[in-house]
């Protein structure tokens, strides 16, 4: 019998750029226009195979970020393509968590939106050949690239 194997993956990023539709079109194959505001990080559970992955979705207001991450086998970056500000944000992050034993990946969503795209495929390969760690263009309400996001984890 192969031993069932469990997988922490946080999800961090800028307030408003989809972390919870992400998880939720995710694990639950949904999306909402409106969703209610993260004010706590919390834990979600999808079992892939024989590996079970445990998500959280990172809340901003998070004052215990390491503790939150401690442990985690993969963090997800995410910005919006639509706001320039939060692909800034995802390099501070992946300094920040430079030398982190998590797997990284990048993840830029909302690409249904992109017509009002303020950086898109250019910006995230320098992203990702800096940081050395794979990115994706995503969208939680279209559902494209959600599941290879996670594959990629499970891969890894
Ligand atoms: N068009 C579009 N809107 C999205 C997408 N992902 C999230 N949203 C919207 O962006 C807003 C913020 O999403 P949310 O998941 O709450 O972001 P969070 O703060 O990072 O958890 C909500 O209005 C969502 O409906 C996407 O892929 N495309
Ligand atoms: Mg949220």
């Amino acid at each position: 019998m192969r031993t069932p194997k469990i997988w922490k993956i946080c999800v961090i990023g800028d307030k408003g750029v989809g972390k919870t539709s992400l998880i939720r079109r995710f694990v639950y194959d949904t999306f909402e226009d409106d969703p209610e505001e993260t004010l706590e990080s919390k834990a979600f559970k999808r079992k892939c195979g024989d590996t079970t992955l445990i998500l959280w979705d990172v809340s901003v207001y998070e004052e215990n970020i390491r503790t939150i991450l401690a442990g985690a086998k993969g963090i997800l970056i995410m910005g919006d393509i639509t706001r320039r500000e939060t692909y800034d944000t995802m390099g501070k992050i992946a300094e920040f968590l430079d030398g982190h034993r998590a797997k990284k990946i990048f993840v830029a969503n909302k690409s249904d939106l992109k017509y009002k795209a303020q950086f898109w495929k250019d910006e995230m390969k320098e992203l990702s050949e800096t940081f050395e760690a794979p990115y994706f263009l995503t969208s939680a309400k279209t559902g494209e690239n959600v599941t290879e996001v996670f594959r990629t984890f499970l891969e890894m």
